[in-house]
């Protein structure tokens, strides 16, 4: 049975926009990690109460239609601080998760190789270990399912010092993969290597698909993607290389960004980033903005590039399109992955871009 969910958010003056999505977001989140949403509740107020993120008040609201509504989880829209979550568990008596809970939920349960799954466990870890100390009896109470699952059959410690040996564990096992990924990678410097970025669920490995003629999963789903998979094409009779890459999404924290480093290492080591973008979504420019941010964290922000306006198809007007492709002018292309829709003209940007680089 799917386990029952409460949404909380707080708005705050002008944000309401913003934090509705932030929300419909966070539905799609905690409906892909196995969870049915039954009620969102939204409080106005300027900002978040330091010790209890919404109001002590509403925290005992909540509490009782948790009783009422026979709710598993309480998931806040947001990233909880430790004491946060100590306190607003010591009032809500079902399992208190946040945004990034259930985030690495998802990749816990998405992630496939090996690699990915040392990434995700020790994401996890240390995301709890910095709970720990403030809310030591959060992690025995709360029991099984969303929250706190590792990857594949992995039982998530919840003993401190358990959890630090794991984790150096977990990190001389990631600087092996990592120094075989980097091997690999320049073993193929004298191809042409592409790598598709963006936020999730723009369609990267549905392009990836398309150009290459594969059959990696794709799915309405998020973060269907956790390990990069590379697949090659003609163009002009030279081997090209495309790179899948991890979906960013807002509001994650800076040490999961890390511990995903070695597979955005892609990112970084690639002579061109098709950066793919869901142009039929109303905020595309918002998750853009994540995409810039986190391509600049992990400082591949020099790389060539090309935006790639996916989703073309379900843009509803011609006149919409135009207008875009007026915005974005000559550094983009309109595609549509999934009808095969300005492929070609795709392609020879690529190659433009290749000729460049390579100076053939
Ligand atoms: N209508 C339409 N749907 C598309 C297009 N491209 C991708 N999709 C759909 O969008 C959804 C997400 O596509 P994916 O290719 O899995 O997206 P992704 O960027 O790889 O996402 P993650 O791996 O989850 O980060 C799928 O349901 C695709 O079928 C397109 O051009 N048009
Ligand atoms: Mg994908």
């Amino acid at each position: 049975m799917r386990e029952r969910a409460l949404l909380v958010a707080i708005v705050g003056p002008g944000e309401s926009e913003r934090v509705y999505r932030s929300l419909e977001e966070l539905r799609d989140l905690v409906k892909t990690a196995g969870g049915e949403v039954v009620d969102m509740m939204i409080q106005r107020r300027p900002k978040a109460d330091p010790a209890y993120y919404i109001g002590k008040g509403k925290a005992r609201e909540i509490a009782e239609i948790c009783q009422k509504m026979k709710i598993d989880m309480v998931v806040f829209n947001t990233r909880l601080s430790p004491s946060q979550l100590r306190n607003l568990s010591e009032i809500i008596s079902c399992k208190v998760l946040d945004r990034v809970d259930i985030v690495l939920d998802i990749f816990a349960q998405h992630a496939a190789t090996a690699e990915a799954k040392i990434q995700v466990e020790l994401a996890q870890l240390q995301y709890r270990l910095a709970r720990l100390r403030a809310a030591p009896g959060y992690f025995s109470r709360l029991g099984g399912g969303i929250g706190t699952r590792g990857p594949g059959e992995t039982k998530l410690e919840i003993d401190r010092r358990r959890i630090l040996r794991r984790i150096a564990l977990l990190k001389k096992r990631l600087k092996e993969v990592e120094r075989a990924r980097v091997e690999r990678m320049k073993r193929h410097r004298d191809f042409f290597r592409v790598a598709l970025v963006g936020y999730t669920s723009a369609g990267k490995t549905t392009l990836l698909n398309a150009l290459t003629k594969s059959k990696l999963k794709e799915s309405p789903e998020l973060f269907t993607t956790l390990d990069t998979y590379t697949r090659g094409m003609y163009l002009n009779g030279k081997t090209v290389l495309i790179y899948d890459t991890v979906g960013f999404i807002s509001d994650l924290p800076t040490h999961l960004i890390a511990a995903f480093r070695s597979t955005l290492a892609v990112a970084k080591e690639a002579d061109l980033l098709l950066v793919v973008v869901d142009a039929s979504k109303s905020d595309f420019r918002d998750n853009l903005r994540v995409v810039e941010e986190t391509l600049k964290d992990i400082g591949a922000d020099d790389r060539p590039k090309i935006y790639v306006l996916n989703k073309i198809d379900l843009i509803p007007s011609k006149n919409m399109l135009e207008r875009l492709m007026e915005e974005f002018g000559e550094d983009a292309v309109f595609i549509s992955a999934k009808t095969g829709e300005n492929l070609e003209i795709l392609k020879e940007k690529i190659l433009q871009a290749l000729t460049l680089n390579k100076g053939y």
